[in-house]
């Protein structure tokens, strides 16, 4: 059985096979091809040779297949970024079992809505997440989605199996591989979405291949590369852009750090002679202001990544001469495309675009309101379709019509700015969504769950400017009585009593009588943009008085 996704057209895959993009392989000929000896992944005071990574992959697979699982099946992984979290990823796709990977900080809510969406067999989880130091979610889970009976911890657990006994046993028997076609699902991506639920990505092991190895070409990854993973694991970015499957397609290393934190980072730059890292634009600004202290640690380090947000022009100018190396900006999504300034780019293009296509068959048009394609220098919004860009959600026609036009286009609610050279700079966004430093918080879905508060009538969220943020969230509010002494804190504690991941609670709550409308009726977020921006403005003029 494979899992059904929205195929490209037959005349788009031969396409893209005839030019050499889609090869037809599995992705864990990322690491199965790799130079055995070469160290893969350093985690701690561990590190793994791809032998031994593809070995342990190949033993979790065998348990795997004896539980049940089977080409077709999917799994739910939560791990923090360790390098298991690789182990599982490959004994997945050996068998054809496609992940959904949440994110670290997701919580109750989310899991639960990606558990309702692919009907996982087993959950891979860590002991280290508050959910699972005992069974109550995971039995309130399986209750509710009754495919899911399986679950591996790593870590001490006594009410699960501990994924580490299992890595470390041994057995005499042969693993039968069954990945997925290489034109079927691998594995889903997050979406950062616009709607009530996350909307998650199907990704081809041929699509997903190809954005790997072409990246990893583009910023030229050998097996000579020590990639700091620094941001969550399962994120697009680190993963693919060329993350560390780009760095496996090489024979390269990837040095995982448990946050992007500059202390933890530089410590780890130092001790492994790390040569290219990739950060958000907030995570960036506070290397800035460390790294003086630290140059020498730094003295490895060639290429710095940043993307996810939008990285200011000033930021951008310090990296070269504050930490001693390249900056690369990238704009990219799990949905696909993704974009990068190259390595011999003239500076003003590195500081100024967040780059251009990895290839020549990304097809990509800037949009005004009406659909028309704008001219170049002209804002408009980004649409695209190519040979990594998926060409619908999963199971989700009714955003799939919103989303995808006709003829199979992308439309990313991304306003850009293309220059004659093709290059893309963003100049803003024309969807319901904050994006937190990177962090994608959709509206909806935190509306929708304000809005099952009793005392709540309506609710808005919308960004507010934030120096070190880039962006923030703020949460109208309309009470259904007007003396409802309601105050942020219990709303905050209503939304985690709700199992929200804690990066989606708005940073702020505003009262207030009603909401402004659009002419046909919808609460109108340019309006409510613009009271949160005048109110920060007259309190940090207020505190500048005092
Ligand atoms: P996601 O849907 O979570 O994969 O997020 C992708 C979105 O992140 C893009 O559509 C952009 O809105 C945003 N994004 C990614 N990289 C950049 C960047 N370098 N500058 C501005 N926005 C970015
Ligand atoms: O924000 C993103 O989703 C993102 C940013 C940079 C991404 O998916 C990527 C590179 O691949």
């Amino acid at each position: 059985m494979s899992i059904a996704y929205t195929p490209w057209p037959e005349s788009f895959a031969k396409r893209y096979r005839e030019k050499g993009y889609w090869t037809d392989r599995p992705l864990v000929d990322l690491i199965d091809n790799a130079p055995q000896d070469n160290i893969a992944v350093i985690c701690g005071d561990r590190s793994l040779s791809y032998q031994e990574l593809c070995s342990q992959s190949k033993r979790l697979a065998i348990y795997l297949q004896d539980l049940g699982l089977r080409t077709g099946d999917t799994a739910l992984v939560q791990l923090p970024n360790i390098a298991e979290f690789y182990v599982v990823f490959f004994a997945l796709i050996r068998l054809g079992v496609a992940p959904v990977n949440a994110l670290f900080s997701h919580n109750r809510n989310e899991l639960t809505a990606y558990t309702e969406q692919i009907t996982p067999k087993i959950l891979i989880a860590s002991n280290e997440h508050a959910l699972f130091r005992d069974s109550t979610f995971f039995k309130a889970l399986s209750m509710s989605s009754m495919a899911l009976q399986h679950v591996l911890l790593v870590g001490q657990s006594e009410w699960s199996e501990s994924l580490g006994a299992i890595l470390h046993s041994s057995t005499s028997r042969v693993l039968k591989p069954s990945p997925s076609a290489a034109d079927e699902v691998a594995f889903f991506q997050l979406s950062g979405g616009s709607t009530g639920t996350p909307k998650l990505i199907p990704r081809t092991h041929n699509d997903y291949f190809f954005s790997v190895r072409r990246s990893s070409e583009i910023c030229h990854f050998t097996a000579a590369t020590r990639y700091l993973c620094a941001l969550p694991c399962a994120h697009n970015f680190p993963m693919s852009s060329p993350g560390a499957f780009g760095a496996f397609h090489v024979g390269g290393c990837v040095v995982m750090s448990p946050s992007p934190d500059a202390n933890t980072c530089f410590e780890l730059i130092a001790r492994h002679h790390v040569t290219v890292a990739a950060l958000v634009p907030p995570a960036l600004a506070l290397w800035l202001q460390a790294a003086p202290f630290h140059k020498a640690a730094l003295s490895s380090l060639q290429l710095m990544q940043v993307g996810g947000a939008k990285l200011s022009e000033s930021l951008a100018r310090q990296v070269p001469d504050v930490l001693g190396c390249q900056l690369q900006q990238i704009l990219g999504m799990a949905e696909g495309l993704v974009n990068y300034t190259r390595l011999d780019d003239d500076i003003e293009t590195i500081v100024t675009t967040q780059g251009r296509p990895m290839c020549s068959l990304d097809e990509v048009k800037v949009l005004n309101a009406e659909g028309d394609e704008v001219a170049n220098g002209e804002v408009g919004e980004l649409a695209t379709r190519g040979p990594y860009t998926i060409r619908g959600y999963y199971n989700a026609p009714e955003h799939n019509a919103k989303v995808f036009d006709k003829e199979g286009f992308y439309h990313s609610g991304d306003l850009v700015r293309r220059n004659d050279k093709g290059y893309l700079t963003v100049v803003g966004r024309d969807k319901d969504q904050i994006n937190r430093g990177g962090e994608k918080i959709a509206a909806e879905e935190i509306e929708n769950l304000l809005l099952k508060h009793e005392l709540i009538m309506h609710s808005a969220l919308v960004s507010m400017p934030d120096s070190m943020m880039g962006e923030k969230s703020c949460a109208f509010i309309v009470p259904k009585i007007a003396s409802h002494g309601m105050k942020s804190l219990t709303l905050r504690k209503y939304l985690r009593g709700l199992g929200v991941a804690d990066y989606k609670v708005p940073d702020r709550f505003e009262f207030i009588d009603s909401l402004p409308l659009t002419p046909v009726g919808k609460p109108n977020k340019v309006a409510l943009r613009e009271v949160i921006r005048q109110r920060l403005q007259h309190t940090s003029q207020q505190n500048n008085i005092l």
